[in-house]
């Protein structure tokens, strides 16, 4: 079975989003709105449990706040707050704040120039992906993914594998052909459930996940000059990847 795709998750995997990109913001979100909720990067760590943003601020509420009175219009307000978190997450991404983790943008260009096809399938919302692209991975960028497959166009996001099948269907590619790119536990229950074999790069946020069913696990996709860390899996003799480690993994 030839590799013929790459599908990447997004927060975490192309880049170290969480703590000092979406936690920020959020924060600044719930400050505009005159709210008293404030999460640190320790309380931020429990709360990735659940993923895509609105979602995290109710689970937040529910597990965090017993104090706090829910509004009849609390759907709604979470969706503004939601919306302001996102645009100050553009503005800090526009100031190219948030750099590709190490080896990133070396594999997708190594990918593109070896006809690999590209995808995405994230949790987060597709305007956090489009201004993170064109300015950490540079301008134009997001026509290297054939598809962006984001967010809220899924009923359930991951763990779920809805974002996954969408993504492979829209590239009318069975799973077999492609590999997936993680950095958690949530990510990785849903790659595979859709079939996929996936490379995993931990985060300081993801470290202790359990990492059952991975393909491999690695501190980062690590450079010629800056050799990555193998943390579970098979020792293919080389500190970092690139095309020739990935078709040598997908066969393996
Ligand atoms: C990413 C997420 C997202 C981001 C915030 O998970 O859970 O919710 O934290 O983005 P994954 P939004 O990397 O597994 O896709 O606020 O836009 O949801
Ligand atoms: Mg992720």
């Amino acid at each position: 079975m030839t590799l013929h795709a790459l599908l990447f998750d997004v927060d975490g995997t192309l880049a170290d989003t969480e703590r000092d990109g979406h936690r920020p913001a959020f924060n600044q979100a719930f400050a505009d709105a005159g709210l008293d909720w404030h999460w640190d990067a320790a309380l931020y760590g429990k709360l990735l449990a659940v993923t895509g943003g609105k979602e995290r601020i109710k689970h937040y509420i529910d597990q965090f706040r017993p104090d706090y009175k829910k509004p009849a219009n609390f759907d709604e307000l979470v969706a503004e707050l939601h919306q302001a978190k996102t645009r100050h997450f553009a503005t800090l991404a526009a100031r190219g704040g948030i750099p590709m983790r190490p080896g990133v943008k070396r594999l997708l260009i190594e990918a593109r120039t070896a006809g690999l096809r590209l995808a995405i399938a994230t949790t987060t919302t597709p305007e956090n992906v489009t201004v993170l692209l064109e300015h950490s991975l540079g301008s134009g960028s997001q026509d290297w993914f054939e598809v962006i497959a984001a967010g809220d166009i899924v009923p359930a996001k991951k763990p779920a594998s809805d974002i996954y099948h969408l993504a492979l269907e829209k590239m009318g590619l069975e799973p077999a052909v492609c590999l997936a790119f993680e950095d958690s536990e949530n990510g990785l229950r849903a790659s595979l459930g859709a079939g996929l074999k996936t490379l995993v790069t931990v985060n300081d946020y993801t470290l202790d996940h359990d990492f059952t069913g991975a393909a491999v696990v690695l501190s980062d996709l690590g450079e010629p000059d800056a050799p990555n860390r193998l943390l579970a899996g098979p020792d293919l003799g080389q500190p970092f990847v690139d095309v020739a480690y990935l078709r040598a993994l997908h066969r393996g």
